[in-house]
């Protein structure tokens, strides 16, 4: 029987072979009761895995960013999660649908923190320290079964993160990011569009929420990083094929989903 003392590790583990194994957690799995401290502390012993098997933390991303979202959730909580290159793909790059369970895509406003910043301190100027934006394409992969999920579920699951893509870097005094057109595409087809000002109303107003949920996790930026700061649309099942996600007046970003062997062109999603 699981006590409340391995909750963290034991929930780090199921979520992390789900993950690994392209496998969701089954909705009759017994589940322990778990409080936010304890979700994102299964979150960090989940990134900690990922880490011993030699990947690199990048960056955070935002989750629930969007009033739409929120109200769907039944939250008004943004949530954060951690990123790592083993995540990344490079733009124009692959995304390999065998190794991903249900993925879903959404454009994203993807910030590039030129100077180490102090999340622990509440009056950092994260928004001085941002040297790059770029449009990116996130992809999410719930790892448990049929994208169910409580708030603190989403937050062990590392903010349902899976894998991301980011376009051009711009210098962010070239780029207006208020109510700017966001479209993502499917081939040649518009499978979602929305504004920047679905993030919030403004992407940059992420900024003192990340400093706020980021300080109290005692998680890092080092010079480098990459923010994630939310999607501008739903998200969309991700399907074999060419995708893309332009933000206008700031560029697009493109990946190619391929089918693994075993599995025809043509399925995948939920
Ligand atoms: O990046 C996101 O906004 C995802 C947050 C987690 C909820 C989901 O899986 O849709
Ligand atoms: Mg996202």
């Amino acid at each position: 029987m699981t006590t409340q003392a391995d909750v963290v590790p034991h929930v780090a583990e199921l979520l992390d072979t789900a993950q690994q194994s392209a496998t969701p957690v089954s909705t009759a799995t017994p589940w322990p009761q778990l409080n936010l401290d304890e979700a994102y502390a299964s979150q960090t012993a989940l990134i900690a895995r990922r880490h011993a098997r030699g990947e690199h933390g990048v960056g955070l991303k935002l989750g629930f960013t969007s009033e739409a979202k929120m109200r769907q959730m039944g939250v008004d909580e943004v949530i954060v999660g951690q990123l790592t290159d083993g995540m990344q793909a490079a733009d124009g790059g692959l995304i390999d649908l065998g190794a991903l369970i249900h993925p879903r895509v959404e454009p994203e406003i993807a910030f590039l923190i030129g100077t180490a910043v102090d999340l622990a301190d509440p009056d950092v100027d994260l928004e001085a320290a941002i040297t790059g934006v770029a449009a990116g394409l996130e992809i999410i992969d719930s790892r448990y079964d049929g994208f169910r999920f409580d708030l603190p579920r989403v937050v062990a699951d590392n903010t349902s993160a899976a894998m991301f893509v980011l376009g051009p870097w711009r210098a962010p005094d070239e780029v207006d990011l208020d109510d700017i057109p966001v479209t993502l595409r499917a081939g040649d087809e518009v499978v979602a569009e929305g504004t920047t000002a679905a993030i919030l109303g403004h992407p940059l107003r992420t900024l003192p929420r990340l400093v706020a949920l980021g300080g109290r996790l005692g998680l890092r930026l080092p010079a480098g990083s990459v923010v994630l700061a939310g999607a501008a649309t739903e998200a969309v099942t991700l399907r074999p094929g060419p995708v893309s996600a332009t933000v206008a007046g700031l560029g697009t970003v493109h990946a190619v989903a391929v089918a693994d062997s075993a599995g025809p062109l043509g399925e995948g999603g939920d």
